[in-house]
């Protein structure tokens, strides 16, 4: 198992490398490239530059998150194979810049959703939370504006601007569209680029849809074990894999997070893991917490004993923190929290490496 920690390059993050390198038994960073447009070729020569900076500061660049797929692909438009062509040649570049595992989503038109940004907890913190009535009472573009107002400047990612002006006509786009059809489009993209992936020794890793449940009436379907397995089986190739996110699975309170690990590592199909806590609130709502098993619902115990006892050996980062000692930082990604939440989970995981050892 590798521990790692998101970061943002090209001056986009208020986090440094430097200060990540600090952080006790980080490894590494998973990381992007803004700059270029969903659908483009990423270029060796910056993913080098990239590459040498990351190296340079003692940290390994082996994870990207993400590469997004182009909206004519999730759409299954005769323009998709352009578009897969340029995911391809990525994945070369990415394979020759050293790069083992790409996490990406398949979700349609918006990536994550949230209605604020910055909840105030009774410790005086601030997270991120969901309000289900508040999210759907609003039309995505107002979503956006409204994160917009706390990011404090810093892009969010799955919220790029070139997403927003076309959202309201790519929602009615996916009223047509039936779940088959989606799968279909997905299966389309996997067969095409998994081989590809495979060839540069590159784990692919999806994300599953956060919030676990479809919004505006929009096709999610990475969300429970039951539609992970059909997602598996559309391409058998253990380069075609995932992420588990805990807080997303987690937010759905029927999904148990333990079985859903063992099952899919021991499988050898998990090449990433978020892991961070969430406090369920009424029906559907929910608030991000600090990582700690005791400040929010999910057993970060039993979720870390899934992966250990499984022989997980894919990459860890500590998921979004709550934003703590006046930092300022981009919602989520701001360094205290997060680094809290890295010791607390290498802890959980000697302890258990060392409990191997005394049984
Ligand atoms: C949110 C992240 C997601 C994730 C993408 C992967 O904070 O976990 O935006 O990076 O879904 O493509």
């Amino acid at each position: 198992m590798k521990m790692i920690m998101r970061w943002f390059p090209f001056g986009d993050d208020s986090v440094t490398l430097r200060q990540i390198r600090q952080v006790p038994g980080v490894s590494g960073v998973a990381t992007c490239l803004p700059s270029v447009p969903v659908g483009e070729v990423w270029p060796l020569a910056t993913l080098t530059e990239l590459k040498d900076t990351i190296t340079a500061a003692g940290l390994e660049m082996e994870v990207i998150e993400s590469v997004n797929i182009h909206k004519d692909i999730k759409k299954g438009l005769p323009s998709r194979d352009r578009y897969i062509e340029n995911y391809q040649a990525t994945l070369r570049n990415l394979g020759a810049v050293g790069v083992t595992c790409l996490c990406y989503n398949f979700m349609p038109v918006m990536d994550w959703a949230r209605s604020d940004l910055a909840h105030p907890l009774e410790d005086g913190s601030t997270v991120l939370s969901y309000r289900h009535k508040q999210v759907t009472e609003m039309n995505p573009t107002r979503i956006a504006e409204s994160m917009a107002k706390k990011s404090l400047g810093y892009s969010l990612p799955g919220w790029e601007p070139e997403r927003l002006h076309a959202m309201g006509a790519d929602i009615e786009f996916y009223k047509s569209m039936t779940r088959d059809d989606y799968w279909k489009n997905m299966k389309y993209f996997l067969d095409a680029v998994v081989p590809v992936a495979s060839e540069c020794g590159i784990n692919m890793a999806i994300h599953p849809d956060d919030p676990p449940w479809p919004l505006f009436d929009l096709p999610k379907v990475i969300s429970t074990a039951e539609n992970i397995r059909t997602f598996l089986s559309l391409n058998d190739n253990p380069a075609n894999g995932l992420t588990i996110c805990t807080g997303s699975l987690g937010a759905n309170r029927d999904n148990d997070l333990p079985a859903i690990i063992r099952e899919f590592t021991k499988a050898g199909r998990v090449h990433f893991a978020h892991i961070r806590n969430i406090k369920y609130q009424d029906g559907l709502d929910f608030d991000e917490s600090a990582h700690l098993s005791s400040c929010g619902d999910l057993d970060l115990f039993a979720i870390v004993q899934a992966f250990h006892d499984s022989g997980f050996d894919g990459y860890i980062r500590p998921d979004h923190g709550r934003m703590i000692w006046d930092e300022q930082a981009r919602p989520g990604y701001g360094l205290y929290d997060r680094a809290l939440g890295a010791e607390y989970l290498l802890g959980l995981w000697e302890a258990l490496d060392k409990c191997g050892l005394c049984n």
